[in-house]
């Protein structure tokens, strides 16, 4: 129970950081990224934190750039333990899709215009 406070108040305190600081944050709760989709402007960096006790992580199919019709690879697939945190900027436009491979009915999508 104890546990779940203080994930539940860590969780309440960077949300407030992503409201006042207006930065991308994906939070992975409970086997889920949460949200599973965001719209952001090319050059934004996102942020992935693991509040899960088991270790996850973000792992991408190929892009589209849209602009120069080109297929992107995302490699963000090194593992994030609980509480770590994983960065990618996003310098083009298009849609990524992303899952984990250690649970891969955990998907996400980030739509960069
Ligand atoms: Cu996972």
């Amino acid at each position: 129970m104890r546990k779940e406070i203080f994930f539940g108040l860590l969780i309440l305190s960077i949300s407030l950081v992503i409201v006042f600081v207006n930065l991308e944050v994906i939070i992975i709760n409970r086997f889920d990224y949460q949200p599973e989709e965001i719209t952001i402007a090319k050059g934004t960096t996102v942020y992935w934190i693991n509040m899960d006790l088991e270790g996850h992580n973000i792992t991408s199919d190929a892009g589209q750039n849209i602009e120069k019709n080109l297929t992107v690879q995302i490699d963000l697939s090194e593992d994030v333990n609980t509480l770590g945190i994983s960065s990618h900027k996003f310098n083009e436009k298009g849609e990524f899709h992303y899952y984990c491979t250690l649970h891969p009915y955990m998907k996400g999508t980030i739509s960069v215009n």
